[in-house]
């Protein structure tokens, strides 16, 4: 049996007042959904967008919906908000696959033990209710994958693939990360995870 360990870094650009990152991570069935809005700009509007983008993913998720059915039904509901950059990850533990979409600047990536390491891309633009281009993109995740998503704040120290494919536990390999990266003056959300292999009772 194998359950989702996951640790989140999630800080605010002004200290006491609310980020403009939203995320939200859950485990259902086999699947584990992992994501992160940011807000375009930064203060309430900001705040405001990412959450109703983030509500809107946690309402659906387990609806039978695909990371860009999450994108489609979550951008209707952006109409006359700022907008938003959002990334959605779906991880099939059944299938060792992750399913991602995303839509501006977050970035997703999956790295093994061997340290290699492949990014799943965003589409370019950003989410305020009117069309838009976005597609799919799929990758194998193998249990001694580690799965990372952050949003622009975010500025990965630069041995992180060593940091990450160490083995260690999601909360230590984030404490890691975020000791040794260089601050940027935004908002800022990171997520690292994997599968972690319970003893049978
Ligand atoms: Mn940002």
């Amino acid at each position: 049996m194998y359950s989702f360990q996951y640790s989140v870094h999630h800080t605010s650009k002004k200290p006491n007042t609310p980020s403009g990152d939203c995320y939200f991570v859950k485990s259902y069935g086999d699947t584990v959904l992992i994501s992160i809005a940011d807000g375009l700009g930064s203060g309430p509007d900001a705040r405001d967008a990412a959450q109703k983008m983030i509500d809107e993913i946690e309402k659906r998720a387990e609806a039978g919906n695909t990371p860009l059915s999450l994108l489609q039904e979550g951008n209707r509901s952006l109409h006359g908000s700022r907008g938003s950059v959002v990334g959605i990850a779906m991880i099939d533990n059944r299938n060792q696959q992750v399913a991602y979409a995303g839509i501006g600047n977050i970035t997703c990536l999956v790295v093994t033990r061997e340290r290699k390491k492949q990014y799943l891309i965003s589409n370019p633009g950003f989410l305020n209710g009117r069309p838009f281009r976005a597609i799919e993109r799929y990758l194998p995740f193998y249990p001694d994958d580690t799965i990372v998503l952050f949003s622009d704040g975010i500025e990965l120290p630069n041995n992180w693939e060593y940091i990450i494919a160490n083995g260690l536990s999601p909360e230590k390999t984030l404490k890691r990360l975020v000791q040794e990266m260089k601050r940027i003056d935004d908002d800022a959300t990171l997520i690292v995870g994997k599968w972690y292999k319970e003893d049978s009772v």
